[in-house]
């Protein structure tokens, strides 16, 4: 695997996204705000760029703010986090007003292009409103990245640095990139742009439902690159941009000709940390004294997520083959999400609803088909959970990659290992080729697709762990972050010892 610190940006890189690398909080006690640092894969791999090429991260701080003026702290002296050499003067808070607030993020952002890209068209409203804020929130990041590329600018005037590369993050700021790059012309100032979404990018036939689909492509289209986690994505977005605006585009090479320049599509499939969650799951305490075997699903409470069907495929399990009663639990973790959009608080129910069902027409005496934790829980934990399942069940209705698929083959050190059952429409199931293939909508299947994996032989069980977790270690996170600084051309390696092993 790649280390970190091996390799940097050769011109400062200006990260933007919704959220910065860590949220503001206030103490109650004595009223300072304070960094809360976020753990996600994510920042592990992109903050040692960010920190060691001198860049900035352009982001909303988690928190409304009476005063847009009051300093970010700096980070506490204890922080052992990847953000703790991000220095306040390199963090660029957004202050979104409370006002648009909703209508850009539980209106624009998660009640319509969240549902809509997911192909979900039936879950999305459509709302002038809504995209007026999103587009005003939009215009607010691109100002700020604008300030924040000057001030590098300034600061690097008399110095043989690289241009410097601003990359925006996900379906959150699908304008932005337009209004940057068209205020960087103004001023004179150099850059590259690129854009990751973390979400599918959906078919033509789907994307054309949104009323201002035009302006999405022409925003994404600022960029010099636009990266998506599979071929399939790429794809999509061609089409459209072919189908809706009428460009050129080449399908084999995946670019687009728009406004007298060629755009760049590329997949980039991002990975896990995976030797974190190797060392998590050797040193992680056991947490479930039990003597069935564990059937493990981990997602956020979403409807994409497959939740209602992976129930009622368990469900089907334990009717047609009773020889696993008293013998599996399943085990559902779900961490509660977007909790002010209705169509995640009516999820909800339905799932306390069915697992009710459930656990009411199976529970014995001694045992209990679903234990169901509506919450968080550590990293550690999650690790052992991980580690000591049989079974994974990763089976979203769509998803752009899925990362808990992943982070279950990467703590699978025990043997024999378990077996991961994987969805064909997550971008993980992609890749993934030796793990099970279950279509979610098909119940009765997938209560076929578990009660194989239950009773898959171990040398077999075995040698597609092998194979998963070799593609894993290889492609994780930071080799995701070099792959990226490598298609914009900026990549500097380091010959530091052990940096590719
Ligand atoms: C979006 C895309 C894409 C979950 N429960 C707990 C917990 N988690 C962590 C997991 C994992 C993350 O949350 C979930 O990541 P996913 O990839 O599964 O899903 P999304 O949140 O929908 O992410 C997705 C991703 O962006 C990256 O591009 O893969 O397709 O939808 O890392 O470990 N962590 C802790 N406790 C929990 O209870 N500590």
């Amino acid at each position: 695997s790649i280390e970190p610190g091996s390799f940097t940006s050769n011109g400062s890189m200006i990260v933007v996204s919704n959220r910065l690398p860590f949220v503001l909080k206030r103490n109650e006690i004595s009223g300072q705000l304070e960094r809360k640092a976020s753990a996600g894969g994510l920042v592990t791999a992109v903050a040692p760029v960010v920190i060691n090429g001198n860049g900035v991260w352009v982001g909303w701080p988690g928190m409304h703010m009476e005063n847009p003026n009051e300093p970010i702290p700096e980070s506490d002296p204890n922080d052992r986090t990847p953000t703790a050499g991000l220095l306040s003067r390199k963090v660029v808070a957004v202050h979104v007003d409370d006002g648009i607030f909703d209508s850009y993020y539980n209106g624009c952002c998660n009640g319509t292009f969240w549902p809509l890209f997911h192909s979900m068209p039936d879950r999305a409203t459509f709302i002038a409103e809504h995209w007026r804020a999103y587009s005003a929130v939009n215009e607010q990041f691109a100002a700020k990245t604008v300030g924040a590329l000057e001030q590098i600018h300034k600061e690097q005037e008399n110095q043989q640095n690289g241009t410097p590369l601003v990359w925006v993050h996900d379906y959150h700021l699908m304008l932005a990139a337009n209004w940057i790059r068209q205020a960087a012309e103004e001023k004179n100032l150099r850059l590259k742009l690129g854009f990751f979404l973390h979400i599918p990018f959906p078919p033509w036939d789907i994307f054309r439902l949104f009323p201002w689909a035009d302006e999405i492509l022409q925003g994404m289209l600022g960029c010099d690159m636009v990266g998506f986690h599979i071929q399939d994505y790429c794809l999509n977005f061609v089409d459209c941009c072919q189908r809706c605006l009428g460009c050129r585009v080449d399908r084999k090479n995946l670019l687009v000709e728009h406004g007298g320049r060629t755009v760049r599509v590329r997949p980039l499939p991002i990975g896990i940390p995976f030797d974190r969650f190797v060392s998590l799951s050797e040193t992680a305490t056991k947490v479930m004294q039990s003597n069935q075997k564990i059937v493990l699903g981990v997602d956020r409470l979403d409807y994409t997520k497959g939740l209602v069907h992976r129930l009622k495929a368990f469900e089907m399990l334990l009717e047609k083959h009773p020889e696993h009663r008293e013998q599996v639990t399943m085990l559902q973790i779900a961490v509660p999400s977007r909790t002010d959009v209705r169509e995640y608080q009516d999820l909800k129910l339905e799932m306390d609803q069915l697992i009710g069902c459930i656990n009411g027409r199976f529970t014995t005496p001694n045992w209990s088909p679903i234990r169901y934790i509506y919450g968080c829980v550590s990293q550690d934990e999650l690790a052992a959970f991980y580690r000591d399942a049989a079974v994974a069940l990763v089976t979203p209705l769509r998803d752009g990659m899925n990362l808990v698929a992943k982070e279950f083959v990467a703590c699978q050190i025990n043997t024999p290992p378990g077996v991961l059952i994987v969805s064909p429409f997550a971008g993980a199931g992609e890749m993934m080729h030796e793990a099970l293939i279950c279509n979610p909508y098909e119940i009765d299947e997938a209560a076929e697709v578990i009660h194989r994996a239950l009773t898959m032989p171990e040398d077999e069980r075995t040698l597609r762990m092998n194979h998963l977790r070799r593609r894993e270690r290889i492609y994780d996170v930071n080799y995701w972050m070099k792959s990226f600084l490598q298609v914009m051309g900026s990549l500097e390696e380091h010959d530091s010892v052990g940096a590719t092993t």
